[in-house]
């Protein structure tokens, strides 16, 4: 019989051992080639391989051999996103310190991988969690306090009760943790912020650069960083002789506005309740409203509710006298926290005025019919119309209008044109243990201070209490927390919190150019040579978060002149997942195969022949056995 004569399990340790022995996959610097630098994104050490990451590393190791044989100098490494809750929760559950699971973890996937036959050199590995590495992660933080782009502040952040910390805006999936689906809630902390609002034009912009992304990868940044064009202009509040501001993407609809509505969180609610007999109502309702979830707050579904505060704006187009409202659906971190209410051409205040009695006005009548209050039953929403109802504007198409109306407001001198952006400043603090600390430590007289450089790494102590609650477990270690100042040597606090872990991976594609740099992150030569990664593979779950954040750090570092590259990666694969009797392969479905039970029947390479075949790589891939037989009986022929 043919089987009997491939024998995959004798053929591939022999290879598996003279390309270790041999560091068959080691790669170095060499100005007579061109280089190639293909990269997965690498994984969290969780303990097994599942076959999402076979699919990853097959495609991954595909095309650094193709490139190599076509005489490219390939740089193709591997390392350990290694810092992390999964750690932690199994330090508080079993009572293991979260470094020996996470080195346990790495070692037995690493054997996985190279039963893979995966072309890596090993020589390059990194982990986030080592202190060689973090170290690093730590100087970045300094580099981004010293150039202003790390900040403290407070503010009312993302908290996941389960997790008990807080979260980034990225890490709130649809208001829900993005790692345990428990529902955020808000609270009002004082938190370190990455300031990737600063870069918010540049991230938009750059996309157009990145012609070897997914299309669909980059309209999920540019929704993301939602970039909007409106006009900035205020009502008068007579009765306490303020202006309030608003942001409207539609001025054309300003003579329609027939109320203003402030979100709770405004601050001229507050002085909207002096001497004002309904003031514990409103603030009454402004605290139920603060205690409601995003969810709640924005869904479209949900109900618009809102309370009259009794007092009246004047609306500077029309001379208008408006009612001011507190609602729920209006947030106070967007635009200026306020908003015009024009029922007749915006969904939610057309909701918001049935419910509430309040007048609607037509001011844009569609080009082909013209729209009686009666007949409605929403707001007529197109941008596509004729003006009326609307003073000198009448008669004007809605796109001149918008322009002619915010040309009028700056000449009035009552408004100006704005841009806005969705994109709110990256929270990177953390109340956990297993991350890299944050270098700061707080003197009562010079306030904060940075860890002198040759202090780096802030190593993690050991006397900690795991399960510690809402504070970061550091937090619990006297020998950690207490210090003197590096400034006036004095008796100083640390920072107790470490930074999310997306931090730690927004650069690690850079330190494998040079992995072992005791002086600096990265040499000059090594960056310059071989970034930016050519290659880039791996899931659509990071389309923002990491890609995003990555990114980011590419154009802080440019600025800061480490590297002379706008963007990280000029080519990006998303794999489809792998399914099984349709549907993805997961634990909690009971329909996971296991790749070492793969390898152990038929070998690595038929798991690694039936993964690339069976699919295109960007496509879903649904597993067959009977697929895996047949590549099975292919390799036999051959
Ligand atoms: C009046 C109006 C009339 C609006 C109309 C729309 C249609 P984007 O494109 O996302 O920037 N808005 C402004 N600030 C807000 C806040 N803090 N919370 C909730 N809504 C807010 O959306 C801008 C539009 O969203 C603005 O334009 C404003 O409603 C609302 F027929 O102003 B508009
Ligand atoms: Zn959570």
């Amino acid at each position: 019989m043919i089987e009997e004569k491939y024998a995959p399990h004798a053929i591939e340790s022999k290879w598996q051992k003279y390309w270790e022995d041999n560091k068959a996959f080691k790669t170095d610097i060499d100005n007579s080639k061109p280089k190639s630098y293909v990269l997965e994104m690498f994984p969290y050490p969780s303990g097994n391989l599942h076959m999402g990451h076979v699919r990853n590393y097959s495609i991954g190791d595909v095309v650094a051999r193709f490139r190599s044989m076509n005489g490219f100098n390939v740089l193709h490494p591997m390392g350990w996103d290694s810092f992390g809750m999964p750690a932690e929760n199994a330090a508080i559950k079993h009572g293991i310190h979260p470094a020996k699971w996470t080195m346990e973890n790495i070692a037995n996937m690493t054997r996985q991988q190279k039963e893979l036959g995966l072309s890596y050199d090993w020589d390059r590995e990194v982990a986030t969690c080592k202190e060689d590495y973090y170290k690093w992660t730590q100087w970045f933080f300094e580099l981004f306090y010293k150039r202003g782009l790390a900040v403290k502040k407070k503010s009312a952040v993302n908290w996941c009760d389960e997790c008990n910390t807080v979260l980034a805006n990225e890490q709130v999936i649809d208001g829900r943790c993005w790692r345990c689906d428990h529902e955020v809630v808000k609270k009002d902390l004082s938190q370190w912020f990455f300031k990737i609002t600063d870069y918010a034009e540049e991230l938009l912009d750059d996309l157009k650069l990145l012609n070897g992304w997914p299309e669909r990868v980059k309209t999920m940044q540019k929704n993301w960083i939602g970039r909007s064009e409106g006009l900035e202009f205020s009502f008068d509040v007579p009765c306490i002789n303020a202006k309030l501001p608003v942001y409207t993407t539609r001025p054309d609809t300003a003579f329609g506005v027939t109320f203003v509505v402030l979100a709770a969180e405004h601050p001229m609610v507050e002085q909207l309740c002096e001497d004002n007999p309904k003031a514990d109502e409103i603030r009454a309702f402004c605290a139920r409203v603060r205690n409601q979830s995003d969810i709640e707050r924005t869904s479209s579904e949900s109900e618009k509710e809102g309370i009259f505060t009794g007092k009246y704006a004047i609306n500077p187009f029309n001379g208008r006298q408006v009612e001011i409202w507190v609602t729920n659906y209006v947030l106070y971190d967007y635009g200026t926290g306020a908003v015009m209410g024009v029922p007749t051409h915006d969904g939610r205040d057309w909701m918001f005025a049935d419910k509430y009695g309040l007048d609607k006005i037509v001011v844009i009548n569609p080009k082909d019919k013209e729209l009686k209050l009666e007949d409605m039953d929403d707001a007529y929403e197109e941008k596509d119309g004729v003006l009326v109802n609307s003073g000198q504007f009448n008669g004007m198409e809605m796109h001149d209008a918008v322009k002619a109306i915010m040309d009028y407001a700056e000449a009035q001198g009552f408004g100006s044109r704005h841009v806005n952006y969705r994109l709110r400043d990256w929270l990177i603090s953390r109340q956990r243990y297993w991350g890299a600390p944050i270098p700061i430590i707080y003197c009562p007289d010079c306030g904060e201070v940075l860890v002198p450089e040759a202090e780096l790494p802030v190593r993690l102590p050991e006397d900690v209490k795991f399960d510690a609650g809402s504070v970061s477990p550091l937090a619990t270690s006297d020998s950690f927390v207490n210090c003197t100042c590096p400034k006036c040597g004095k008796p100083a606090r640390r920072e107790t919190d470490t930074m999310d872990t997306f931090l730690c991976s927004s650069w690690y594609y850079l330190r494998y150019t040079d992995p072992k740099n005791a002086a600096a992150p990265f040499s000059k030569e090594a960056v310059d040579y071989w970034a930016p990664v050519d290659q880039y593979i791996g899931g659509i779950e990071h389309a923002i978060l990491h890609l995003l954040y990555s990114r980011f750090f590419m154009k802080v570092l440019r600025d800061a002149g480490l590297v002379k590259y706008d963007e990280p990666f000029t080519n990006l694969l998303t794999q489809g997942m792998v399914i099984k009797d349709g549907a993805k392969m997961s634990k909690s479905l009971g329909n996971v195969v296991s790749p070492e039970e793969i390898i152990s029947k038929y070998g690595a390479d038929t798991a690694r022949l039936f993964i690339m075949f069976a699919a295109p790589p960007e496509r879903e891939l649904e597993w067959s056995d009977q697929g895996v037989e047949g590549s099975f009986r292919f390799i036999n022929r051959v």
